[in-house]
């Protein structure tokens, strides 16, 4: 049987052989890894762990923020803050960035996080997840929010962390995208999935279907066509599947194809979508782009969007190829 291929050797082979990521990037890649397996911990123990239901504060987003949320915060706080990787964090939990603290060494590295992403389905014990993207600091003294403010094209590393039946992390550093399942037993994560592919083509769709009548057009044309079925002009019938955690939809479409969307609609029409840009979209853009897939807002790449804010929201679309494709026409049409 051929040896098992854990995380760190993986990474050291990304380093060694293929020279996709410098050493620094591989210890900060463990980190989050460490700290994504202290979540999951904290995420298994549940009501014997005292760890569901919420607080009484609320995030910058204004919504309530439940135990983990702030659990997850603060663990991958301290496990990233001492390392000397990098130079401030990011978070969906936290209004300003967080930096390094001055009596450890700054990293060249910049961390976003959402650290637990499905927060309504922590205390239903449905799939949740912690989700990060990795940017390099611009050149100079000191470090601000303005640098952070890049593109998602510019991500060196991307990933999730799924807390489902089992605990999996997916990761690419621009080379493809890789699996890990947590191996309990070695308390390491051990690579289960290489080159992960999305087919191009999907009879499955994944969005909230109780906001239809708050879409704009070209979503609900999209949607309206999907329901219709054999009989319909798309010619056959599809499938729906909504967790609402974005890190298992997104998983379920890694595993076998599909398109997930989170589009703009009415109820809030100031707010370009329900996601955020740099911390949720930017990642799984990511991901599904290296995995043959595609991800836009409807008009645009979403990789190729300059972000105005730290907590910038964005309309999502992404999965299958094709199915992303005949959106984004519908969109150009309308
Ligand atoms: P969160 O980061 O506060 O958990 O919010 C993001 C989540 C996504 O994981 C998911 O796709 C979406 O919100 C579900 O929204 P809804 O409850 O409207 O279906
Ligand atoms: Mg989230």
């Amino acid at each position: 049987m051929a040896p098992k291929i854990s995380l760190t050797r993986y990474l050291v082979t990304e380093q060694r052989i293929d020279g996709a990521i410098p050493a620094d990037l591989r210890l900060l890649l463990e980190v989050v890894a460490r700290a994504c397996k202290s979540i999951s911990l904290a995420v298994n123990k549940g009501a014997l762990g005292g760890v569901l239901g919420a607080t009484e504060s609320e995030n910058i987003q204004g919504e309530v923020q439940k135990k983990l949320d702030i659990i997850a915060n603060e663990v991958l706080i301290e496990a990233n803050e001492w390392g000397g990787h990098l130079a401030a964090m990011a978070s969906e939990e936290m209004e300003g960035i967080y930096l390094v603290p001055n009596r450890y060494p700054q990293g060249e590295y910049l961390l976003l996080f959402d650290p637990l992403d499905g927060s309504s389905n922590i205390d239903v014990n449905v799939s949740i997840g912690t989700i990060f993207s990795v940017l390099k600091k611009p050149e100079g003294v000191g470090v601000s929010e303005q640098d952070f403010l890049q593109p998602g094209r510019n991500q060196v590393a991307a990933g999730y962390c799924v807390f489902g039946p089992q605990t999996t992390l997916v990761l690419t550093v621009g080379d493809g995208v890789a699996m890990f399942t947590l191996d309990r037993e070695q308390g390491s994560f051990v690579l289960t999935q290489e080159n992960v592919k999305i087919p191009e083509d999907t009879k499955e769709f994944a969005i909230n279907m109780s906001n239809m009548r708050h879409w704009d057009a070209p979503v609900k044309r999209y949607i309206e066509e999907c329901l219709a079925g054999k009989d319909g002009p798309r010619s056959k019938d599809f499938n729906m599947r909504w967790v609402a955690s974005m890190v298992a939809d997104v998983h379920r479409i890694l595993t076998r194809g599909g398109i997930f969307m989170y589009p703009w609609d009415k109820r809030e029409p100031e707010k370009a979508g329900k996601l955020r840009l740099m911390y949720e979209a930017n990642p799984m853009a990511w991901l599904v782009e290296q995995a043959g897939g595609a991800a836009t807002n409807g008009r645009q790449r979403i990789l190729d969007i300059q972000p105005g804010k730290l907590h910038e929201r964005v309309s999502v679309a992404l999965g299958s190829k094709h199915e992303v494709e005949r959106l984004t026409n519908y969109h150009l049409e309308g």
